[in-house]
């Protein structure tokens, strides 16, 4: 009997220092925006799947919080999270960037890397940002010097030789199921997705200390009438200064940041939203079990 190609199935752990271009590399393998993404580190605080399908493969991405050396109770746990992928997988996509590889984050990285046996694409992404000349005596010297499987110049950003990428990926996969639906993209609920945007406006129009004293869950969803979606989202951070500047002058950031959120919602669910958010101070939240569990930051 005739039988069909084999079906090839396997995890791919994205990994690399914060800011890279993680989640940035992710949604634009599997088409949509599903990881939030901004040049504040420790954009990412969960692993993500998301789900590539084509006829003869599936992948599973996991975006990974970027690795650093933690500062307290979250940051370990990111720092864990990320470290715990790297047996668990099929094969581990190291990102770095074009313009500046091998400080001590990457070398963090590539010491932990050296003790397992999980394949390894060394991604040389922002290459949008450098000129070839330079790229290619890099590449050469990464192949010689480390084990990498493969060493894959890309852009993120602009798409650069990612289908390349995807098909040396598919190469790597082991014979194995369709783990997920054809239609499913990611293994988190909408209401999560909707927070991290929130998050994100928040991470993108506020600086300084704010990024990292924010969490935000959508606690309510509610059909209401003209096929209006209620979204009821609340904003925690850890003090009343904080909550001042997420609130702004006469309300104007809250402001815009449920604006800049709503139509990115929208995109997401394809129909209209009414988006409702609130701002809560929670003392010293990231240092306290309780919270970071409510927060889903922990089972
Ligand atoms: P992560 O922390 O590793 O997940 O990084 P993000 O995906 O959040 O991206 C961090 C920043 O790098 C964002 O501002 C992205 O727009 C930017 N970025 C990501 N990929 C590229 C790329 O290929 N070229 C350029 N120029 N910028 C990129
Ligand atoms: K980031
Ligand atoms: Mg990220």
């Amino acid at each position: 009997m005739e039988s069909k190609e084999q079906f090839r199935s396997g995890f791919v752990a994205i990994i690399g220092r914060p800011n890279v271009g993680k989640s940035t590399l992710m949604n634009r393998m599997i088409g949509r925006k599903i990881a939030i993404m901004s040049d504040k580190p420790q954009t990412t605080r969960h692993k993500i799947y998301c789900v590539l399908t084509r006829d003869n493969y599936q992948v599973i991405f996991l975006d990974t919080p970027g690795i650093h050396k933690p500062k307290h109770k979250l940051g370990q746990h990111l720092v864990d999270t990320s470290l715990s992928t790297f047996g668990e997988v099929d094969l581990i996509l190291f990102l770095v960037e074009a313009n500046s590889f091998c400080g001590a984050g990457d070398r963090y990285i590539l010491e932990h890397l050296a003790k397992i046996k999980t394949p390894v694409f060394l991604v040389i992404n922002k290459v949008d940002l450098v000129p070839k000349e330079q790229l290619l005596p890099l590449i050469d010297e990464l192949h010689s010097k480390y084990k990498f499987q493969e060493v894959i110049p890309v852009s993120a950003l602009n798409g650069d030789n990612v289908d390349r990428l995807e098909r040396l990926i598919a190469g790597c996969l082991p014979p194995g199921p369709k783990y997920y639906p054809d239609d499913m993209l990611t293994d988190k609920p909408e209401q999560f997705i909707m927070a991290e945007l929130i998050r994100e406006k928040i991470l993108h129009l506020t600086s300084q200390e704010i990024p990292h004293s924010v969490a935000v869950i959508v606690e309510q969803l509610e059909e209401r009438p003209n096929n209006t979606l209620y979204v009821g989202a609340l904003i925690y951070v850890e003090r009343d200064s904080q909550k001042g500047i997420i609130i702004g002058k006469k309300g104007q950031m809250l402001k815009n940041i449920g604006q800049l959120a709503r139509q990115e919602i929208e995109k997401l669910l394809g129909s209209k939203i009414f988006l409702d958010i609130r701002v809560k101070v929670r003392e010293d939240w990231r240092n306290k079990e309780s919270y970071l569990k409510a927060f889903g930051y922990k089972d």
